[in-house]
């Protein structure tokens, strides 16, 4: 039986006040910020970039890998290093009113066949009928959506569209778009392009900047920005074409500093079965394109 999000969070509270994990005044604390982030000093690497340690960064780590040897996981499961995404990190501007997203790759974002090269096949790849695109061409799409109503469904979405019709003015691409909900996945689903929060890719993804980092400009300005009630994010990377399984995985309950440890473990449940909903989907889909 699925609850209603209200009750659902009730039944959370009482549960944590219950346990004594935390007081009432938890709930209405400030929210905790990274200050001013200078992305020119940006390497294009996640994990130096968006440091777990450093005061007001996230680090959302998908659910999907283990902790113990995830390479290999990965390479038994013949997924791609290069769209298996390991975290999504963020960083929240205040001063500047700007989110930065780092999105965390095993490998180098994009790059399908996991030989090292975005753009490149190895001929043992390509007997295989893979095929891999520089620059995120083709339907290559790395999509990162923010539900900032927690209504279930993203209000914008933000990175390399897999419909290229759909680019924005960015690198590779890159647009910040309103949401079109037009049943296509959201990597197709880039609708008007929102001017007020187009930010910026900082990098192609290579081996010297092997992740996907991006900005998004007046974040408070979003359409339903709430900070007492946080945001869901969720991210896709892949594309149908190049053989390889495409990743997606959902957080339903994003808030900066504001909620402690026991009610993260609470949403990143929920986050659980949602990924798993979204892999069977996939699944099916591919069982679909393949029959
Ligand atoms: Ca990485
Ligand atoms: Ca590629
Ligand atoms: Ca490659």
């Amino acid at each position: 039986m699925i609850r209603p999000v209200r009750e659902r969070q009730a039944l959370g509270l009482l549960l944590m006040l219950g346990l004594g994990l935390m007081g009432p005044q938890a709930l209405a604390g400030p929210l905790i910020t990274a200050g001013p982030v200078n992305p020119a000093s940006f390497t294009g690497n996640v994990e130096v970039d968006f440091p777990s340690t450093k005061v007001g960064v996230i680090t959302l780590v998908n659910p999907r890998y283990p902790t113990q040897n995830p390479e290999a996981f990965i390479a038994q499961h013949g997924l791609s290093t290069g769209w298996s995404i390991k975290d999504i990190r963020l960083m929240y501007d205040d001063v500047a009113d700007r989110l930065f997203v780092g999105v965390n790759f095993f490998g180098i974002a994009g790059d399908a066949d996991s030989n090292g090269n975005p753009g490149t096949v190895s001929p043992q790849a390509a007997a295989k009928g893979a095929i891999d695109l520089p620059s995120l061409g083709g339907r290559e799409s790395i999509t990162v959506g923010l539900d900032m109503t927690k209504s279930g469904r993203p209000t914008i979405l933000a990175g390399v569209p897999g419909d290229k019709r759909q680019a924005g003015p960015g690198l590779n691409g890159f647009s910040v778009s309103a949401f079109a909900n037009v049943n296509a996945g959201i990597a197709n689903s880039y609708g008007l392009p929102l001017s007020l929060h187009q930010g910026t890719l900082y990098f192609d993804p290579s081996p010297q900047h092997p992740d996907f980092i991006f900005s998004i400009n007046n974040f408070s300005k979003l359409p339903g920005y709430d900070p007492d009630n946080g945001f869901g994010l969720i991210a896709f990377a892949g594309t149908p074409d190049d053989t390889f399984e495409e990743e997606g995985v959902l957080f339903s309950d994003v808030a900066f500093g504001r909620i402690p440890e026991p009610a993260t473990v609470l949403a990143w449940s929920v986050a659980l079965v949602a990924a798993a909903a979204w892999r069977h989907r996939s699944r099916r889909h591919a069982d679909r394109s393949a029959s």
